[in-house]
């Protein structure tokens, strides 16, 4: 693609509201038609629950490792992880096109400066009474160097305060990344937390279905409950590194350019400030 057509393919001032806030929501991106096929899937691969292999039926609990209670919204409906990575699957080729979907790839090397590459897809259903993911940096995970990640969280329903919409904290897509503290594990389903700092506050992003928020892999952002009574929010969500990436997680196998070649990174070296990060920061 020309510059100029990159150019003409991307919202004005993207670039620039990106660089100064950490995230970019580009409205509309995905169509009706598209954001419904990912839906439907999605919903028939998980209408018997849980599916091997796929579905995150285990979470951290300190050092240990639990399944969800009965009684959690979750125990029926978790994440499901890598979908792209399972050909066999239903969901398999839905959630590799998406991730690979041609409107994201201008924004994401606009952002990231570079050509992007994919490393992980997953999808969300987050039913009514789901606890949310507590406030994180993402890159604390994916650990990529010499940048940062990327994420495109892709809302397949509407998604705001009453269903637990992302929210992100602006600007703090400067800061280290920080070791996180336990989480309210009454409130969230993930067991870390980052404390945005002194005068800095999440604010909601109010999603329509087909919008796409793109973030740095340093912002500050999670979700809170889905209170509503009745309303899903759920979401495909990827990740990007830049193509000059020298390391990346051991735990992210996928390393896809938007013309389907791979490239190779290295894995990430070393712990550091903030303890084992082989085994504290396992995918979130
Ligand atoms: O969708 C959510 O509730 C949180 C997702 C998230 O924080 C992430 O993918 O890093």
């Amino acid at each position: 693609m020309s510059m100029l057509q990159q150019k003409m393919s991307c919202p004005d001032n993207s670039a620039e509201q990106f660089e100064q806030d950490g995230f970019f929501i580009a409205r509309g991106l995905l169509s009706p038609a598209d954001v419904e096929t990912i839906r439907e899937t999605f919903m028939q691969q998980a209408a018997n629950g849980p599916v091997e292999g796929l579905s995150e039926t285990h979470r951290p609990v300190g050092n240990a490792s639990r399944g969800y209670d009965k009684s959690d919204p979750l125990s029926f409906y978790p994440r499901m992880m890598q979908p792209h990575q399972h050909p066999e699957l239903a969901v398999g080729p839905v959630a590799m096109k998406y991730m690979l979907h041609p409107s994201l790839h201008p924004l994401l090397k606009a952002f990231i400066g570079q050509e992007p590459v994919a490393v992980q897809s997953m999808f969300y259903f987050k039913p009514p009474g789901a606890r949310g993911q507590d406030l994180h940096q993402d890159n604390f995970y994916l650990r990529v160097k010499p940048d940062t990640c990327m994420a495109a969280w892709i809302a397949i329903d509407d998604a705001d305060e009453e269903n637990g919409g992302m929210v992100v904290v602006p600007g703090t897509q400067n800061m280290e990344i920080a070791c996180p503290e336990p989480s309210d594990r009454s409130r969230f389903f993930t067991d870390h937390h980052i404390e945005p700092p002194p005068g800095m506050k999440p604010v909601a992003t109010n999603l329509k279905a087909g919008d796409v928020l793109f973030f740095n892999g340093s912002l500050i952002h999670g979700s809170y409950e889905n209170s509503s009574k009745d309303r899903f929010r759920r979401s495909l969500i990827c990740h990007y590194v830049p193509d000059n990436s020298s390391e990346l997680s051991q735990w992210y196998t996928t390393r896809l350019r938007f013309d389907g070649t791979t490239i190779s990174i290295a894995p990430a070296q070393g712990g550091g400030p903030c303890g084992n990060l082989q085994e504290i920061a396992k995918p979130h």
